[in-house]
């Protein structure tokens, strides 16, 4: 007994030192965002009684109970003063399920709410959910689309990976009680869908990644865009769906290509965040990059700085699934502060900070992808002519 106490008392304290200890921005950054010192969520920020059983007649040797591996890919939203994660928060069983953390300040002490998330089921259980992005719409409701994987039911005997992923809504008003609405129906299996936050034309707009298979983006051209009248049955037509942003040959995003959070409004445009992937030696490499539309049609990109905004460095590099950068959510604040909460290998939340004016900055001053060795020779000897020509005037 008086060993149960003094473990828990330890734990206890191990547990209050990493919620509550202070971030700060790291190094002299690039000018264009500041990463934080530590990560904002890990499996470890899970509050203590989810994980034990705190009796100790019923758990003489204060085990953990359900284990918690990893607390990544998180929806962010400002909800009255508090900066808030929806987190993809996996247990030792591989399932992942989603749980709120609050923040004072957008950079430390996240706090898990007392309860994950209860999250509805439709008619046809899914297996596994993840990745929501939370959307606060214009028509009063808070919206949470995300992964839903069930099973292919399509899976020969014997195939126990096969998986169709479609894409789950939900909503809500206080991110407690939740209203799950039919999975998004279309001709396609979905990940990464994201709800626009306004009408385009009296309709919800949604940006869509559609995929030939689980994994396989395959003849999905990227990030797609697509109206629908009614949010509460959901169906994309065919033919309704256009790409708006392609996959492209021997850049970041030649593999697969997804939007991240939604869009945030700028008088400039509709400022993205998304995530592109290649192929490699090592296997898949998940980046970050920013690109513009134009605020009269959000599906109309107006502005791509080429290559990576953010790419995995140091131990972001290593995780469950090493060498991804992931983000689906950043919180625009009231006085331009831009949170960008990203995760690093399916395993642990980060947060970079930067501000609208440098995200545009960069948006439409950094140069286009050209696509080719030589066209980058061009564009960065132009860089040293015109750093050579203000030099020397001076
Ligand atoms: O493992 C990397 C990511 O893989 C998937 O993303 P995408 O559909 O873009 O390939 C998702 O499972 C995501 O959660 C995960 O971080």
């Amino acid at each position: 007994m008086d060993n149960f106490k003094q473990c828990l008392a330890r734990l206890t304290e191990e547990h209050e030192a990493l919620l509550t200890r202070r971030n700060k921005k790291t190094g002299a950054g690039n000018g264009i965002f500041d990463r934080c010192e530590y990560p904002v969520l890990t499996g470890a920020h899970t509050p203590l009684a989810w994980r034990y059983d705190l009796n100790p007649a019923t758990n003489p040797h204060l085990m953990e109970r359900f284990g918690i591996n990893a607390a990544f890919n998180a929806g962010a939203m400002k909800y009255g003063d508090r900066y808030l994660l929806a987190a993809r928060v996996e247990g030792y069983d591989r399932k992942s399920f989603f749980a709120i953390a609050e923040s004072p300040n957008g950079i430390d002490n996240f706090r898990f709410w007392d309860h994950p998330v209860t999250m509805p089921e439709t008619d046809d259980p899914d297996i596994n959910v993840y990745d929501m992005r939370l959307t606060r719409h214009e028509d009063g409701w808070i919206y949470g689309v995300f992964c839903s994987e069930r099973k292919d039911p399509q899976a020969a005997p014997g195939d126990l990976s096969s998986a169709v992923a479609a894409a789950g809504i939900a909503r809500t008003h206080d991110l407690v009680t939740w209203e799950r609405l039919p999975d998004l129906v279309s001709a396609s299996q979905q990940r990464n869908v994201v709800l626009h936050p306004e009408f385009v034309n009296g309709m919800y707009a949604l940006y869509t990644r559609p995929q030939d298979g689980f994994i396989d983006a395959g003849s999905g051209g990227g990030i797609g865009w697509a109206l629908v009248k009614d949010i509460t049955r959901a169906v994309i037509e065919p033919g309704d769906e256009k790409i708006i942003n392609h996959r492209h040959y021997h850049t970041i995003k030649e593999l697969k290509n997804g939007e991240g959070p939604h869009p945030i409004k700028t008088p400039s445009g509709w400022l993205h965040l998304a995530h592109g992937v290649r192929g490699c030696a090592a296997g898949l490499r998940y980046v970050l990059y920013l690109y513009m539309t134009a605020l009269d049609d959000p599906a109309r990109v107006i502005a791509e700085p080429g290559g990576y905004f953010m790419a995995p460095v140091e131990e972001e590099r290593i995780g469950d699934v090493s060498n991804v950068l992931f983000s689906n959510g950043w919180i625009a604040d009231d006085d331009g502060t831009v949170y960008i909460y990203y995760a690093s290998s399916d395993t642990r939340m980060h947060v970079a900070v930067s501000s609208l004016d440098r995200l545009i900055d960069y948006c439409m001053n950094t140069p286009a992808d050209r696509f080719r060795s030589a066209e980058s020779v061009k564009t960065v000897n132009s860089i040293i002519d015109r750093n050579r020509e203000f030099l020397s005037g001076k």
